[in-house]
């Protein structure tokens, strides 16, 4: 059996089920043997976009998936992939075929030091230099990137290895990694203490990460499920993080999204209860009253027990205060969005202002350009009548869609997510989301709502979408560039040099 065969055969033993990639030297032989042995593969267009495709299967499948490149710059067109992977979570094994090991430091074709380049982005990194290596390295690549925190894995195999071959009796066998990993609970002190702070408190609030796998609906009692029930605090958001004396953070993180848990985003006596599955999380940016080390699934099903018959009083001042400023926020002409709106046409020394402007009215108003919340208003209707995996990218595009498109669903948005505001996930993630559809759930549809900067930063894995005849429909807000976009006088105000001028 040859290594082309060996790797893929192991993969496929592991339940990789599905490969993204370019094929090239060393590794095309991969990309075809992966297919001989019922694995997957989509040929994209860039390896970044097949990075981002693998991962996000891979979050909605909750199985390793595979992003296969060539050497050199075949890996390094993956590196954002890579490292996107890791800060969102998200399992992902990247292989990359390398210079024959013979050729190493000599001047080989594409040569790179690949795994010290891959080392920072991957919770893992490996390289087998025999075929017998090969099941194993497999193997530990699978449980490092699905077992405890998921992220980023890469496998550098030397081209040599692609077409040498071995004695299939002569191959070692490595056990299938069992998936769902194990998984752990916290000592019961550490949960009585954290249902005790609870209960104590006057004002807590529950703060869920996106990767919560559980059925937040049964286990916490339909009190927070999705952006749109009425008990999810999402409208009040700045006046509950204010006001709360004390957070349950379950699975987030007290990173920028939650203004690091620091005044005056929060009080300063803030008491902080998490759940998470990393020891290294807890005390970040303040200390953790109580940390909570386990699954997080099982350490909330097992805390929900030491509850007893309490819960939390549903007519105190805290819920109704909520509630009030919730709904206040939600009304029609009281639900107020800060829009940031230059007041120069030049980006450098504007000086910005903010206004306040109602949803339902800027809805309403069809005049060109048409704004976002108008523009936004019918796919808000279609996706409040179908079961749609949303994908959102931009700046304003992604910020009002955020408001636009409420998740009533678990893993049903997949945007730019912990990292920030990458740009160019979109396309890959939607091949993704086509494909787990196709596969897992049929009726459900993919849609995409890009801004126009977004889509130039993967926009050809549109014609892979369509190559392999996968059903996304693809929405492009265009409004001629980045934030507040070109208005048709602001073309006109060129005059010469357009790289010279800072329209
Ligand atoms: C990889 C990467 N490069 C550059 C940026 C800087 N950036 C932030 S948003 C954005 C594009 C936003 O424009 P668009 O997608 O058209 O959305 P709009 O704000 O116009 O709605 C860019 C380039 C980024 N976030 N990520
Ligand atoms: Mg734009």
């Amino acid at each position: 059996m040859d290594g082309a065969n060996l790797l893929s055969k192991c993969l496929k033993e592991q339940g990789v089920e599905y490969m993204f990639g370019v094929v090239g030297f060393p590794i095309i032989e991969v990309g075809v043997a992966a297919q001989s042995h019922g694995i997957k593969f989509i040929a994209c267009r860039n390896e970044q976009a097949a990075c981002y495709a693998a991962q996000a299967i891979g979050y909605l499948t909750r199985k390793p998936a595979v992003c296969l490149v060539v050497s050199g710059p075949g890996l390094l067109h993956a590196i954002g992939g890579l490292a996107n992977a890791t800060v969102n979570c998200w399992p992902v094994i990247c292989i990359g075929g390398s210079s024959d090991l013979d050729q190493e430091g000599r001047g080989a074709f594409q040569e790179w030091p690949q795994v010290e380049s891959a080392r920072l982005y991957c919770k893992y990194v490996s390289r087998p230099i025999t075929l017998q290596a090969i099941p194993l390295h497999v193997e530990k690549a699978v449980r490092s990137c699905m077992y405890g925190r998921p992220g980023a894995v890469y496998l550098d195999i030397p081209g040599n290895l692609v077409l040498s071959s071995i004695e299939e009796e002569k191959i070692p066998s490595a056990a299938k990694v069992p998936l769902p990993g194990p998984v752990s609970v916290p000592p019961s002190s550490i949960l009585q203490s954290a249902m005790n702070t609870i209960q104590q408190a006057r004002k807590p609030l529950v703060v869920i990460g996106k990767g919560l796998l559980v059925n937040i609906e049964v286990l916490l009692d339909k009190i927070i499920y999705n952006d749109i029930l009425c008990r999810s605090m999402a409208s009040a958001r700045s006046f509950a993080l204010r006001e709360c004396d004390c957070i349950v953070l379950i699975g987030a993180r007290l990173n920028w999204i939650l203004h690091f848990g620091l005044p005056p985003r929060f009080s300063t006596d803030l008491k902080v209860v998490q759940i998470d599955i990393s020891a290294e999380e807890f005390h970040q940016n303040l200390p953790t009253s109580v940390p909570l080390l386990g699954d997080i699934g099982e350490t909330l099903s097992t805390l929900i027990n030491y509850a007893g018959d309490w819960k939390f009083d549903e007519n105190s001042k805290w819920m109704k205060d909520l509630i009030t400023n919730a709904e206040a926020n939600r009304l029609a002409n009281k639900c107020f969005i800060e829009i940031e709106v230059f007041n120069s046409l030049k980006y450098l020394n504007v000086s910005r202002y903010f206004f306040r402007q109602t949803v339902e009215t800027m809805a309403a108003d069809h005049t060109i350009p048409l704004n976002y919340y108008a523009a936004y208003t019918p796919i808000r209707e279609f996706l409040a009548q179908n079961d749609v995996i949303v994908i959102n990218e931009g700046a304003n595009t992604m910020d009002i869609g955020r408001t636009m498109m409420p998740s009533t669903l678990p893993r049903r948005r997949l945007d730019a997510g912990t990292f920030g505001s990458t740009m160019g996930v979109g396309q890959g993630y939607a091949l993704a989301a086509a494909l787990f559809c196709r596969d897992y759930t049929p009726t459900t549809k993919v849609l995409v709502v890009q801004g126009d900067s977004a889509f130039g930063f993967s926009g050809m894995e549109l014609e892979t979408i369509a190559r392999y005849k996968l059903p996304v429909v693809t929405v492009i807000f265009n409004n001629s560039g980045i934030y507040r976009g070109l208005l048709p006088e602001d073309m006109k105000a060129v005059d010469g040099d357009p790289t010279l001028q800072l329209v």
